[in-house]
């Protein structure tokens, strides 16, 4: 284990390990689940079927809604690239997911996403898998193509050279280098462009990456249990951590999860998702004002998992044997923004502050985060339980906030028998 003393982070970790052996299954498509690249060329075409992507099964679900464009098509082949695109879910930051498809003649020739940064763009593997046939054909982007050299060469240009006819983009890059000069350029070459197809869905998507891109902090959102009757609950429920739960579905999502000391103690192994192939987040764990170290080695790890201590004192950590993936950081003040510039110096986009344990143990870290405008959103499992244990003392983290909270956009969603409730701040 290392231990760092610093002010401010200016360090790197390793980048997350990326498995893209996450199978895509629906009733409207399948992929090669062998897929380790942004190919994928099993599949030419797929069945037409407006509510098709409603069958995803995913906890932030994605809605087909209505076609608002002149071609019903369009949002078709659109909303069959933010599927394609979420193949790479949780394996892209600091990048968006993105994913392409050619169509030619009504049919589908070529297919790609955006598998993770330093990798070529979705359009690059789409345009490969169609080869010749996208001479003529459309190509459709749930992001604008890119028109600047980065980690990879300008997308525009590769859609230029070959020679397609029309490029149908969901959403304009936030990305102020890129900010429609991809749109200009394919103008300018004298294709056809149509934008914000299905644009709702795609901003959606990518939520975080937008965020994190106009505004330098990385995407939060906070969760927590509670009953019926109101009071906080330190416990998940029934099938929400397993394979397709809401919970290991978060944990999939996020490039980082905020926990409290005590949730690690009292549960001995650390979250994980359960997701096929799931890019474990990076392990965040707070120890301040801690009356004992926390002892590491009760924790189940798998080797590639990182953990990440945020401490006051360096004796907050207690390794009983040697183990690898863990860090400690040593702050004189533990503030949620430097975590957060932490996780944004690391290329995270997306953080979930996970409210199990101590909830005492965020109470600053949740007023911070609130004056500040540090969190975008709430993720709320009611359990069909109610609880007259008072465990938890969440109302008091929030008593003394001088500013109002209002929630927008609240959804509920059913996970076994508990409600899970998403909405923004
Ligand atoms: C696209 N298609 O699939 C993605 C795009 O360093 P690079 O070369 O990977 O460039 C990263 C930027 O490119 C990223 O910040 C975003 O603006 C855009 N991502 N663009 O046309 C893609 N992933
Ligand atoms: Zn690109």
């Amino acid at each position: 284990m290392q231990v760092q003393r610093l002010s401010l982070p200016s360090y790197t970790l390793s980048p997350p390990n990326v498995s893209l052996s996450q199978q895509l299954s629906t009733k409207l498509l399948r992929l090669n689940p062998s897929s380790k690249s942004g190919f994928c060329s099993s599949l030419k075409r797929v069945s037409k079927s407006p509510t098709g992507l409603r069958t995803h099964g995913k906890f932030v679900a994605v809605t087909c809604g209505v076609a608002q464009e002149e071609d019903t098509d369009d949002g078709f082949y659109m909303r069959r690239c933010v599927v394609l695109a979420r193949t790479a879910i949780g394996c892209t930051s600091p990048n968006p997911m993105v994913g392409c498809v050619i169509v030619k003649d009504g049919k589908v020739v070529g297919e790609g996403f955006h598998p993770k940064a330093g990798q070529p763009h979705a359009e690059v593997f789409a345009l490969r898998d169609a080869g010749d046939l996208a001479e003529n054909a459309t190509a459709y982007v749930s992001l604008e193509p890119c028109n600047h050299y980065g980690r990879t060469p300008p997308c525009s240009e590769a859609l230029i050279k070959a020679k397609v006819k029309r490029v149908v983009v969901g959403m304009v890059d936030p990305n102020p280098i890129v900010a429609s000069r991809g749109l200009d350029r394919l103008r300018d070459a004298g294709i056809d462009v149509a934008t914000c197809v299905e644009e709702e869905l795609c901003k959606r998507l990518n939520e975080a990456y937008i965020h994190s891109m106009l505004t330098g902090n990385p995407f939060v959102t906070i969760r927590y249990s509670i009953s019926v009757n109101g009071r906080f609950l330190d416990q998940l429920g029934e099938g929400a951590a397993k394979s397709g739960g809401y919970y290991s579905q978060l944990l999939q999502e996020y490039d980082a999860v905020i926990l409290s000391p005590s949730s690690i103690m009292e549960n001995v192994s650390i979250p994980a998702s359960k997701e096929a192939g799931a890019n474990q987040p990076l392990r965040i764990i707070i120890a301040r004002n801690i009356s004992s170290p926390i002892k590491i080695s009760a924790l189940t790890m798998e080797p590639t998992d990182k953990l990440m201590v945020f401490a006051d004192k360096e004796t907050s950590v207690e390794l009983e044997r040697a183990q690898t993936g863990i860090e400690t950081v040593v702050f004189d003040q533990i503030r949620l923004s430097a975590i957060l510039e932490y996780c944004n110096s690391q290329g995270m986009c997306s953080v979930l502050f996970d409210l199990k344990g101590n909830v005492s143990d965020f109470e600053e870290f949740l007023q911070d985060g609130i004056e500040q405008n540090l969190l975008q959103k709430i993720v709320v499992e009611v359990l069909p339980l109610w609880d007259e244990n008072d465990v938890g003392n969440f109302p008091v983290a929030l008593k003394d906030l001088s500013k109002k909270l209002k929630v927008e956009n609240l959804q509920p969603k059913i996970s076994n028998e508990s409600v899970v409730l998403e909405g923004y701040l």
